[in-house]
């Protein structure tokens, strides 16, 4: 091949200019078109891409990747093989959302915001949360804005919010107390001064998430409104993660922000069917706001993946109406699916006690993050280049054979002291799953 023809094959500005090779390298590709985009500098490291392999293999207890391995609810599975056996179900539906589950979540929500929500105007489906965030950084997200983010975040937010060209701004939660037993996420707090810090003329949003991942935290009034009070004043947005938002352990309350005075115009809320019927795989979820910003997001969806599956909305919007009814009944799903993780929220934290690590109770969702200090498991060993909860969760998973998500995952590099002692694990799990954790955590130092 001369090198006439590679430019011609490969279109290649470098080539043309540099290269006296007779065959074209890898390097060569690298250099020319065939190149990342800008926007995706830096951003090819994934969590889930790393350690959800090992869920792949039997012999390991997988309390990684957040995930149910109970059943979904009955009705939800029967209504996606009746709206399957439809052929008009089996065809695309309209693009912001099939109709009959936009009405369904209006209905849902209605009651929840205690306001009408408009199907159509105020409220976008796409694929999963994740497809909710992506669409509401790229519609409302501009070069050269800031979006403040609370560590520990679930780790998509950074990158969605630099691929839309953003910079990120981060401030921690801080463990506000000393004491040494019996933590919960209710004790992992903002600093008012230090969050106030944080805003200034570039702010373009900031994005909460509550109940939150991967600590469990569920953000009270007074720390809403803390928020509340810095977007009014700086004329921010809100973008708030509400997927865990039904997983509610008894005594606490979740609040959407968009309830506040003066916050529904400059908020949107992201919801999960995955995280709602226990369906991670149906990758189906919501965005809710006013009409002035769900409108940008919806010119998103139409140019980007333009619509969702049919037979899954539907099947939603069925499980949606049939919890509906049930509102406030103990049957309901969105009380009864934390009513059965509260035992084993309670079960795991016991467990671990036991084995000498710290959980921190969650009052939300279905994490529990654990400080595993006082294990004193001697990791010099191995390649000194991660951060300790890395190398402890790939010790742990080779060694113990257990699984769990490192907790620097979710934090930025300056924030990595404060959380590499703390491993992430997911307690939506079967009892016969759970039974082999403890198997595991109790022979833990007798191998
Ligand atoms: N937002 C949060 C806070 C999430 O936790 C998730 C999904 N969870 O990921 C699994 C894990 O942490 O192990 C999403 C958004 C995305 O939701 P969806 O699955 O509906 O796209």
């Amino acid at each position: 091949m001369n090198i006439a023809l590679q430019t011609l094959r490969l279109g290649c500005h470098l080539v043309r200019v540099n290269c006296t090779r007779s065959v074209c390298t890898s390097q060569c590709i690298m250099a020319s078109r065939h190149k990342h985009s800008k926007r995706i500098e830096g951003l090819d490291k994934n969590v889930w891409v790393a350690f959800t392999s090992v869920a792949a293999d039997p012999s390991i207890v997988n309390l990684g990747q957040g995930y149910p391995d109970i059943p979904p609810p009955s009705y939800v599975k029967d209504a996606l093989i009746n709206a399957a056996s439809l052929d008009k179900m089996n065809q695309y539906t309209r693009g912001f959302g099939h109709p009959s589950l936009v009405k369904a979540l209006s209905q849902v929500y209605g009651k929840v915001y205690g306001h009408q929500i408009d199907p159509l105007k105020e409220i976008l489906v796409t694929v999963g949360g994740y497809g909710s965030l992506f669409s509401t950084m790229q519609g409302l997200v501009e070069e050269g804005d800031e979006v403040i983010i609370i560590e520990p975040f679930f780790d998509c937010y950074v990158p969605m919010v630099r691929m839309a060209g953003a910079k990120p701004v981060l401030i921690p939660l801080r463990l506000k107390s000393e004491k040494k037993k019996n933590i919960t996420s209710a004790d992992w707090a903002l600093d008012p001064d230090e969050l106030a810090s944080k805003f200034n003329s570039k702010t373009k949003a900031i994005i909460i998430n509550t109940p939150n991942n991967p600590i469990g935290k569920i953000f009270m009034r007074d720390e809403l409104q803390l928020i509340a009070d810095l977007c009014i004043k700086h004329d921010t947005l809100c973008f708030s993660d509400e997927v865990y938002e039904w997983l509610i352990y008894k005594g606490h309350q979740h609040i959407k922000i968009a309830t506040l005075p003066g916050m529904w115009e400059r908020t949107i809320t992201i919801g999960s069917a995955g995280k709602t019927f226990s369906v991670t795989g149906w990758k189906l979820g919501w965005s809710i706001g006013p009409e002035h910003l769900i409108k940008h997001l919806q010119t998103v969806m139409q140019n980007t993946l333009y619509t969702c599956p049919t037979p899954l909305q539907e099947a939603v919007a069925q499980g949606l109406l049939r919890d509906y009814e049930l509102m406030g009944q103990p049957e309901c799903y969105f009380s009864s699916l934390a009513e059965e993780l509260k035992g084993k929220r309670d079960r795991l934290a016991a467990i671990l006690q036991e084995a000498g690590m710290s959980p921190v109770i969650p009052e939300g969702g279905y994490f529990m993050i654990v400080d595993v200090t006082a294990l004193n498991e001697d990791l010099s060993h191995m390649a000194d280049d991660e951060a300790y909860d890395y190398k402890f969760v790939k010790w742990m998973i080779k060694e113990k054979k257990l699984a769990a998500i490192p907790v620097t995952a979710f934090c930025g590099e300056a924030s990595t002291k404060q959380f590499e002692k703390y491993i992430r694990l997911c307690f939506i799990k079967q009892e016969s799953t759970l039974d082999a954790a403890e198997t595991i955590l109790r022979n833990w130092k007798k191998v």
